[in-house]
Parts: structure tokens; C-alpha cells; sequence
């Protein structure tokens, strides 16, 4: 396969500068990336796509996401208050009828979304604090008949707690033995503080015995008391596991005084976790216990990328009791999240972009064979744009999804034709060319 003259995302929210070819070995690996020369004839043989300087990205990657409750909006019952803590109900109600079969279809059905949509990497949470483990086994299963096409990573998050959870622990231990990935927490819903600081010395605890990773859903409350990230930054400095930690939602930091911000924001960057704010799940669970004025419930973003800790933006929920809506659609994840953290300056709307690709690379750990570089897999999207903002700004579909070499999806261009007073009807083209002639505006 060999993919001519397209722009390249290299990274950061920037594009290289000019336009490059870029070749495929047998393998499904990249064999080269060359400049782009139009004089030169296409290989007779093999797959080729014109770009005609479309954005070659790496794919996209989902940091957060929780496929074992995805698709169950309503069973058996509504959220009404929407809050997180009537999910947690909602849900512990549907946990009772889980089979295999029934969490397989569900999270198969939406990796389909996802990859369709250009996402080929997956850090999906599943709630281990059920006797059977069903949703852990289910997914542990899904993780391996996708492997071909997907990358997925398997959170052990203890929904309704470690230490205040009859068992939890157990439970917990149980589904790292059975094959999670991650080693998740949720302390802000342990019954005390000690409690919550107890979960997160176990997850590290844990983590380190095992050579895994740990992602903690972390004060996700409107409590501006909530300060267990602090707990998990000092943990993960101590114990070396650095940017192999993340803190996930961390939706307390939004409340936060400037004083103890401040604080924060230097250990953070200290201790090399990651942070992943859930801009649908935050904006609709947080603030849900305030009048006027009515907090939104975004961790700090914009302070956090500036003192330089490494921030993702992630889906969290499709279609269940914490969001009835959703597609999985990261391009929706950063436009929601840039408008919620006020990323809308012209350089700061590329890191939008970054949050679902590069950043969220990191938050998986999986930086060194990501991007499209020789010798990486051939793994990448096209998207019809020519630049990471534009591509937020119009809500691409990737026209190509590549996954190891092989095109897994595949969208057509489909114009909208306009019947305008005075004109013959014309196709309508959403970019900011101008129709009069002059330049048009660079963009950011
Ligand atoms: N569970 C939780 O504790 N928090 C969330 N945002 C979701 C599930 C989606
Ligand atoms: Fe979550």
C-alpha cells in the first residue's frame, strides 16, 4: 500500500510541511515516509490512495471508556436525578442480569463504532465488584478477537469500592489474575477518607506486584474537600510508576481555591501522571447539586497542559445510565472538551486534537509504536481536512481507516447539494475558501 501526498500529523497539534508519501511494507509496518513528488509514476501494483493533502494521522485513541455498561441506557430504569451516584444505582440493578454474551455484544457493537470512527486504541474500565466477574471474562474475550484490528486495555475499576465493598478487595486481586490490564480505584466513593487513601496504596500496591499500570476514577464530586489526586501523584512519584498512573475525571479540581491549585499543579507536574477529563460525563453528572451559580465540573485543564502534565480527553460512557447519548466519536470528544476547558485559541484548539490522539497515546503508554514513522505498525486515519483544527471545527469521518497495513473502514465523500436564490444548486463546501476570490483565511 502506498498513500501519496497526504499532510502528516506529527504530533502536538502540529503538521509537517509539506506533503509526503508514505509507503507500506508486506509486513503491515511503515516501510518509508518520503516527500511527496507528483512527478513520479504510482507503483503498478499494491493499494493506492491519493490524498490530494489530506491529514494523515495516527489513529485516533480512546483513554477512557467503559464498554462493559455501554448500550444498557434504561434497563431496568432511567437516571432521573442524573447524578453520578444514581448511575452507580442504575447500574447495580443491571449488573444482576449480566451474561457474557450480553456484555460481548454490547462492547463488541460499540468497538465497531469506534474503529469505524478511526479509534484503533481502547482503554475501557470494567466494573469488578460483582461475585461472577462476568463483564471481566466478557471483555478479557472481546480484547482478544479484536487483537488483530485494535489495541484494547482493561481497567479493573471497582465500582462501588474497594474497601467499603464487601469482598472488594478480593474481587480486585481476583480480576488481576484473571488478566486486567490497569488497576483501577474509585476513592472518592470509599465510605471515609481513610478508606479512599487505603484503595489507592492497594491499587499501586497491586500495580507494582504485577508490572501494571493503575487508573483511578479520582474525586469525581463537586467536593472541593475531594483531594485524593493528591494522594495518587505523591504514590506514583514514590513509587516510580511516574506516568504509568493516571488520574482519571478529577472533576473536585474544579472547585478547587487558588492557593491549593497552585500546590497541585506543581506536584502533578512532579510526579508525571496523567490526567483524563471526561467532558460529556462531567458536564452532565457534575453540578447537579448546586442552583445558581451551577459549577460544570471540568478538572482544570488549560492550568494542568501549562504546568506541563499531560492531559486526555476521553469519551467515558455510550448510551448508559451516566450519558443516554453517544457514538464513541473522538472528533465529538474534543470539540465538547475544548468548548468545557476553553481551548479555543488558535493554538490551543490543535491540543484538542492532540487530547484524543498523541496525549491520550501517552495515557495508554504506548507512545514509542505510535505515529506514522518507519518501522511502526501501519496504523493511521485520513481525514478529510487539512489540519487537526479544521478536522474538529467540521466533524470528520476518517475516509480511511488502517489498521496494520489493511483498510478496516472506509467512508465516501457525501456532499450536500444546495438550491440557493440565483444559483444553479451546487454542492455545498464547508470550508472558508473564499467565493470572491481572494485568499482564504489560513485558519488556525
Ligand atoms: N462510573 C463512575 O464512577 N463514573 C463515571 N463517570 C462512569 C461510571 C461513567
Ligand atoms: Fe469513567
Amino acid at each position: 500500500m502506498i498513500v501519496r501526498g497526504a499532510r502528516l500529523y506529527e504530533g502536538d497539534g502540529r503538521v509537517g510541511p509539506g506533503l509526503v508519501d508514505v509507503e507500506v511494507a508486506e509486513g503491515g509496518h511503515v516501510a518509508r515516509v518520503v516527500p511527496y513528488d507528483d512527478q513520479k509514476e504510482p507503483p503498478a501494483t499494491g493499494t493506492l490512495i491519493e490524498a490530494h493533502g489530506a491529514l494523515l494521522s495516527p489513529p485516533f485513541v480512546e483513554p477512557h471508556i467503559h464498554l462493559d455498561t455501554a448500550l444498557t441506557a434504561g434497563e431496568p430504569r432511567w437516571n432521573a436525578s442524573g447524578t453520578l451516584w444514581e448511575g452507580i444505582a442504575c447500574w447495580s440493578e443491571r449488573k444482576r442480569t449480566l451474561t457474557r454474551r450480553d456484555v460481548a455484544d454490547r462492547a463488541t457493537e460499540v468497538l465497531r463504532w469506534q474503529a469505524a470512527q478511526g479509534v484503533l486504541h481502547v482503554r475501557t474500565h470494567c466494573d469488578v465488584t460483582d461475585e461472577g466477574l462476568v463483564a471481566l471474562d466478557a471483555l478479557t474475550e472481546v480484547r482478544d478477537r479484536v487483537r488483530d484490528v485494535m489495541t484494547l486495555q482493561i481497567v479493573a475499576f471497582p465500582q462501588e469500592g474497594v474497601i467499603s465493598y464487601p469482598g472488594g478487595e478480593r474481587l480486585l486481586r481476583e480480576a488481576v489474575a484473571r488478566g486486567a490490564d490497569v488497576v483501577g480505584a474509585i476513592p472518592h466513593f470509599e465510605d471515609t477518607r481513610e478508606d479512599g487513601v487505603a484503595s489507592l496504596h492497594l491499587a499501586f500496591e497491586l500495580a507494582a506486584e504485577h508490572g501494571l499500570r493503575v487508573d483511578a476514577h479520582c474525586d469525581e464530586i463537586d467536593d472541593e474537600q475531594s483531594r485524593f489526586v493528591e494522594v495518587l501523584a505523591a504514590l506514583a512519584l514514590r513509587s516510580g510508576l511516574r506516568d504509568r498512573a493516571t488520574a482519571s475525571h478529577t472533576t473536585a479540581m474544579g472547585s478547587y481555591n487558588g492557593a491549593y491549585s497552585y500546590k497541585l499543579q506543581r506536584l502533578l507536574a512532579r510526579s508525571g501522571i496523567n490526567l483524563v477529563a471526561n467532558p460529556f460525563a462531567n458536564l452532565n453528572l457534575q453540578g447537579r447539586f448546586d442552583d445558581y451559580p451551577k459549577r460544570r465540573g471540568m478538572t482544570q485543564v488549560k492550568e494542568m497542559l501549562a504546568a506541563g502534565v499531560n492531559v486526555a480527553f476521553g469519551h467515558d460512557d455510550v448510551m448508559d445510565p451516566w450519558n443516554a447519548l453517544g457514538t464513541g466519536n473522538p472528533l465529538q470528544t474534543a470539540l465538547v472538551g475544548l468548548y468545557a476547558a476553553q481551548l479555543t485559541g488558535a493554538d490551543e484548539i490543535p491540543t484538542a486534537f492532540a487530547m484524543v490522539t498523541d496525549r491520550a497515546a501517552a495515557v495508554l503508554g504506548i507512545s514509542e509504536e505510535y505515529g506514522v514513522r518507519p518501522g511502526n505498525p501501519a496504523d493511521f486515519v485520513l481525514l478529510p481536512a487539512p489540519s487537526p483544527a479544521e478536522a474538529v471545527r467540521r466533524q470528520v469521518r476518517p475516509r480511511y481507516v488502517v489498521s496494520r497495513g489493511r483498510v478496516v473502514a472506509q467512508t465516501p465523500a457525501t456532499p450536500t447539494r444546495l438550491t440557493w436564490p440565483g444559483q444553479e444548486p451546487a454542492d455545498v463546501d464547508f470550508t472558508r475558501a473564499s467565493r470572491h476570490g481572494t485568499a482564504p483565511h489560513p485558519g488556525p
